[in-house]
């Protein structure tokens, strides 16, 4: 029996919609569209094991099919959806060297475009541990009927619209921000819809986890090798020592820390000073979502929304979690070694 408590995604967006007397419903439209997208993601992540989804780009499976890495088959599939829906002008991916316009009448006259992370922890995908899909929305800044250009994608990350992750793990569940809070919604695979699951998500002030890939230590500065032997230290004022937690996909580490509370790391290297992760596709969205849920995110000098990028796959050190965990790292960040 279907238990009409609980709001499927489309029941809910529509109901938000309807706190706002100008809205089209474009908005709504595009959720619904890449809740589309994941559940297809999902059937394929799901079967990753028994089908041969896994081979290289062009292999040919044993059913005579082309097959294609999951990655490759996940943004094909937000690409395609998105690009026959009616609420996206273009997208941005971290799996395509540039931009796509979306040149059809429908999507020309569209006010949003959209960027993602088709399958966030790629290093995972083979060995059954949670990956998942970030996106990010934002407000086109070119004009409505023309095709969108690169300006409307290089927008700091306070213009977005919107932001979400899908997790295809022990469960599937889709989280997503607006100005107005965060959701997160659980796929009831019996129905084939995303159901309420987790109202107004709140991060909380503090938590116990922290989350750094410690195989880079050596290559950390100072000041976070000291912040990391905080964390490691029996503490009274913060309740340390904390655990380490690392899964390896960043958006399956965020979600746990934005439900229990936690920080999750990762600093530049000397080799590296702008660190892994990417701006518009990682970093942009999740801050976003903490910071709609009480949370911070910085780069380690400066708000990640407020960073105005220069190209599409620009690279930032990333620090994100619950607020007082991250006022104590700032408090270590700002003592710089003479
Ligand atoms: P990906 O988008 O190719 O999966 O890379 C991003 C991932 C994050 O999810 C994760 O936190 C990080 O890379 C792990 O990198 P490392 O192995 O360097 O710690
Ligand atoms: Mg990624």
């Amino acid at each position: 029996m279907v238990n009409r408590k609980v709001l499927t995604l489309d029941e809910f967006t529509i109901r938000e919609m309807r706190a706002f007397p100008k809205a089209t419903g474009e908005l709504a439209g595009l959720l619904r569209d890449i809740g589309l997208a994941a559940k297809r993601v999902n059937v394929e992540v799901n079967k990753a094991g028994l089908v041969d989804i896994l081979g290289e780009t062009g292999d040919v499976n044993v059913q005579g099919e082309e097959v294609k890495l999951l990655d490759v088959f996940a943004n094909d599939q937000f690409t395609r959806v998105l690009r026959h829906g009616i609420s996206c002008a273009g997208i941005a991916s971290e799996e395509l060297d540039d931009f796509v316009i979306f040149d059809n009448e429908i999507s020309r006259n569209s006010k949003y475009i959209c960027m993602y992370d088709p399958l966030d922890g790629s290093s995972n995908i083979d060995v059954n541990v949670s990956i998942g899909t970030i996106f990010s929305v934002y407000r086109r800044v070119t004009e409505t009927g023309t095709p969108v250009t690169k300006k409307d994608f290089l927008q700091a990350g306070n213009r977005q619209v919107a932001a979400g992750y899908i997790i295809y793990g022990s469960s599937t569940i889709l989280v997503y921000a607006t100005k107005r809070g965060v959701n997160g919604f659980t796929l009831d695979q019996s129905i084939g819809e995303f159901c309420l699951s987790h109202p107004n998500i709140k991060c909380p002030e503090n938590g116990k986890m922290y989350s750094v890939n410690h195989g880079n230590y050596y290559s950390f500065s100072e000041e976070i090798k000291k912040y990391i032997e905080c964390c490691q230290r029996k503490n009274k004022t913060n309740g340390g020592p904390y655990t380490q937690r690392y899964i390896g996909s960043m958006v399956s580490d965020v979600h746990r820390n934005l439900i229990r509370g936690g920080i999750f790391l990762y600093p530049g290297t000397k080799e590296k000073p702008k660190g892994k992760l990417r701006l518009l596709y990682e970093c942009n969205p999740l801050a976003y979502m903490i910071e709609a849920a009480g949370g911070k995110a910085t780069d380690g000098t400066q708000r990640i929304l407020d960073k105005v990028p220069t190209e599409l796959h620009e690279r930032t050190p990333f620090f994100i979690g619950s607020l007082k965990m991250m006022e104590e790292l700032e408090g270590y960040l700002l003592k710089v070694e003479s």
